[in-house]
This record gives C-alpha cells, sequence and structure tokens, in this order.
C-alpha cells in the first residue's frame, strides 16, 4: 500500500491529485507542514530534510512532489498517458515543464513570497524580495502562456502531471492575489473542473496548514 505523508499546501496537493487520477487506493497521512508533526522521530527518519509530501511505496521513500508524481504515473500507470513514455520527445518536454514549474514558478517565486510575506515571523521580512518574487512570476509565467496558445494542455493533447504542477501554482499564485492571464485562468478552471482535482483538493485541504 502506499502512503502519502502531508496536506494542506499545493506541494502536497500533488501526489493526492495525481493518485486520484490514476485511481489508485493509497493512505493518506495528512500531517502539516509547522505543527511539529515534519520533526517528529518517525517523519525525520523518512525525510531529513522535515518537508512534505513524502511518497512511502513498500521499500521505496520518495521526497519532491514532481518526482512523486512522475513516479507514480511511470509505475501506476504507464498506459495512461498521464506521464509520457521516457525517452521520447513527450518525455522530454514533461520534463522541461517539470523543472519549470518547480524553479521557475515555485521555489525562485512563490515560496518567496509564502516565506517572506506570509512566514515572516520565521523567515524575515522582505518586502523587496517579495516585489522582486511578484515580478519574476509574472515574467516567467510567459513561458506557460505560450506553451498553452491554442492548446488545452502542456504536452501533446492530453492531460498529463504536467498539468497538475502547473495548475497547483496557478492555484497557489490566485490565492495570494497574484494576477494570471485570461488563457492560463481559463486552463486553471478547466483543470480544477476534474473530477480527480476535486477528490484530491477535498482531502488535501481538510486539515488546516502549519502556522
Ligand atoms: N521541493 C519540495 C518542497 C517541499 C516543501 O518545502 N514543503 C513544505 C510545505 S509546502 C514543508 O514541508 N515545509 C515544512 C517546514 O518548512 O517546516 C517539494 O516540492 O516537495
Amino acid at each position: 500500500m502506499i502512503t502519502i505523508w502531508g496536506g494542506a499546501t499545493a506541494r502536497t496537493l500533488r501526489p493526492h491529485w495525481m493518485l486520484c487520477e490514476l485511481g489508485v487506493e493509497y493512505e493518506p497521512k495528512l500531517i502539516g507542514s509547522r505543527t511539529g508533526e515534519t520533526q517528529s522521530e518517525a517523519f525525520v527518519k523518512l525525510n531529513v530534510k522535515e518537508k512534505i509530501p513524502v511518497l512511502v511505496d513498500d521499500h521505496l521513500v520518495l521526497t519532491e512532489s514532481a518526482a512523486i508524481v512522475t513516479y507514480l504515473g511511470d509505475t501506476y500507470g504507464p498506459d495512461t498517458g498521464l506521464v509520457p513514455k521516457p525517452y521520447t520527445p513527450q518525455r522530454a518536454k514533461y520534463n522541461e515543464w517539470s523543472s519549470y514549474v518547480q524553479m521557475e514558478l515555485d521555489a525562485h517565486t512563490l515560496y518567496v513570497i509564502r516565506k517572506h510575506r506570509d512566514l515572516a515571523s520565521l523567515y524575515g521580512d522582505a518586502p523587496a524580495a517579495v516585489d522582486a518574487a511578484i515580478e519574476g512570476f509574472t515574467k516567467q509565467l510567459r513561458f506557460a502562456d505560450q506553451g498553452l496558445d491554442g492548446r488545452e494542455y502542456l504536452v501533446g493533447d492530453a492531460f498529463t502531471g504536467a498539468d497538475i504542477l502547473l495548475t497547483s501554482c496557478l492555484t497557489w499564485a490566485s490565492a495570494y492575489g497574484v494576477e494570471i492571464s485570461d488563457t492560463l485562468q481559463a486552463y486553471a478552471d478547466r483543470n480544477t473542473e476534474r473530477d480527480a482535482f476535486k477528490r484530491a483538493a477535498k482531502l488535501n485541504f481538510s486539515i488546516s496548514p502549519g502556522g
């Protein structure tokens, strides 16, 4: 049985969403960040980074939300198209979108806003860094806008894990009041209408985020 540790954030939503798309049964352990639960002895043994999400599948322990999404598609849905087959141009594009979302839309930008605005009491108040992060996010988002010009999905003509990653950042940005284009808003609305998204979001956000 697969276990997914973590809930309440855009990053933890990603594996829950992929598992709902795949229709695979699993055990959610909905712990939150900054609640102390990521510092418990049992959790630190799994992830010394003290971060969620974490997947446990038999002897495999996997951290990093994008890596988990890709592993799940490869392993539990190789013929679903949710993650394009390795060694194909589609997989190369999938990898490109995955790296882009993690670096340009998540780590360098949205997470900077989170750390230095919402969690300023922990990480320091840095309004200039927050302004630069919003500007950087908006600029980098042009790549997604261009990629979706006249298309419904990021890779080929079907929904993939790359759409899970991008949509999770778009809804995160909207929650922060960061503007996105009409094209991206329509794309996010389409994806959040999916039954798997609704089920995953209901579960993921059934606990409140930590401090
Ligand atoms: N790159 C990682 C980021 C994981 C991460 O930073 N998770 C946050 C929640 S969104 C966390 O666990 N924070 C706990 C803490 O900072 O104490 C991923 O995408 O999985």
